[in-house]
């Protein structure tokens, strides 16, 4: 399928020349990022995409809103929603909150779409890479995981949960009127350490460690999923729905979802999801 957009229809290269990294401009926008990212593991880069680039991504959203897999369930931050008796009872693996948002999956996309072609783009991975100061940064090659949009409907909510992958990217395109707001406890675990007494008093509603997020349309953010909880708080009645894309990368290439997790974001698994399960690519033994 031919592409239509180029990354320069979407994003404005006179103000953030992605395809020239010695010039200021990138360099401010680096520097900028680099430094919330240093500081807690999440960066906003205001206005990168065009206000055209937000209308179109988000009539491609609205067009495929009824591929929507939402379901609805009581969930610990590692997406399991049974209680595992060989852990406490008020402990973040038996604390359940409701999530009820649903994702548009990977496969509802094609190459000929803006939300592809951004995703895919390699000016915008490279600038990422910068960002992270990293050069292990790869598109998450889970065919559902990989592109998504993150749908908040009115009365719907993203429970506190960590990430699979390492870096997600979100393009905000529809805001909600209220509500919908990005929480996080920057960098709560590490990979060496589960860090479950402070999660659990963020679960049971303790805020002295959270921070909230201003993210407008046209705004994207890079956050480190994998280490920092986070959660949307619920969109009201009362609101228009909350449309967020989402660009999942991970630090290792070819890395695809867990059987049961992909079940249960999207209701179903694809013949590669089975097939990783077999030879599982992991980068940490976090437990999820
Ligand atoms: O919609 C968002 O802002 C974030 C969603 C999220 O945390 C996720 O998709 O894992
Ligand atoms: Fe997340």
């Amino acid at each position: 399928m031919t592409r239509s957009y180029r990354v320069d229809d979407l994003v404005d290269f006179n103000v953030y020349p992605l395809d020239q990294t010695a010039s200021p401009k990138y360099k401010v926008a680096l520097s900028h990022a680099r430094e919330q990212l240093q500081h807690d593991g999440c960066a906003v880069i205001k206005n990168l995409l065009r206000p055209t680039a937000v209308k179109i991504i988000s009539q491609e959203i609205i067009a495929r809103k009824q591929t929507t897999h939402f379901s609805t369930s009581s969930m610990n931050p590692y997406f399991h929603s049974t209680n595992n008796p060989a852990y406490p009872n008020h402990h973040p693996v038996n604390t359940f909150t409701e999530r009820s948002s649903g994702f548009i999956p990977g496969d509802s996309w094609n190459s000929s779409l803006a939300i592809d072609v951004l995703f895919r783009s390699e000016a915008l991975t490279a600038f990422i890479r910068d960002c992270l100061e990293t050069q292990s940064v790869y598109c998450y090659a889970d065919p559902l995981a990989g592109l998504t949009a993150n749908i908040l409907d009115p009365g719907q909510q993203f429970a506190w949960h960590f990430d699979t992958n390492e870096f997600a990217v979100t393009a905000m395109i529809d805001e909600a009127d209220e509500g919908g707001l990005f929480e996080y406890v920057p960098m709560i675990r590490t990979p060496d350490d589960e860090s479950f007494e402070r999660i659990q008093k963020v679960l049971e509603d303790d805020r002295s460690e959270v921070k909230t997020l201003e993210l407008h349309a046209g705004d994207l953010q890079i956050f480190r999923g994998r280490h920092s909880l986070h959660r949307v708080t619920r969109v009201p009645t009362s609101s228009k729905p909350r449309h967020a894309a989402i660009f999942a990368y991970t630090a290792e290439p070819g890395v695809i979802g867990r059987v049961e997790r992909t079940r249960q974001l999207f209701g179903r698994v694809l013949p590669a999801h089975e097939e990783a399960e077999q030879r599982r690519v992991r980068s940490d033994a976090l437990i999820d």
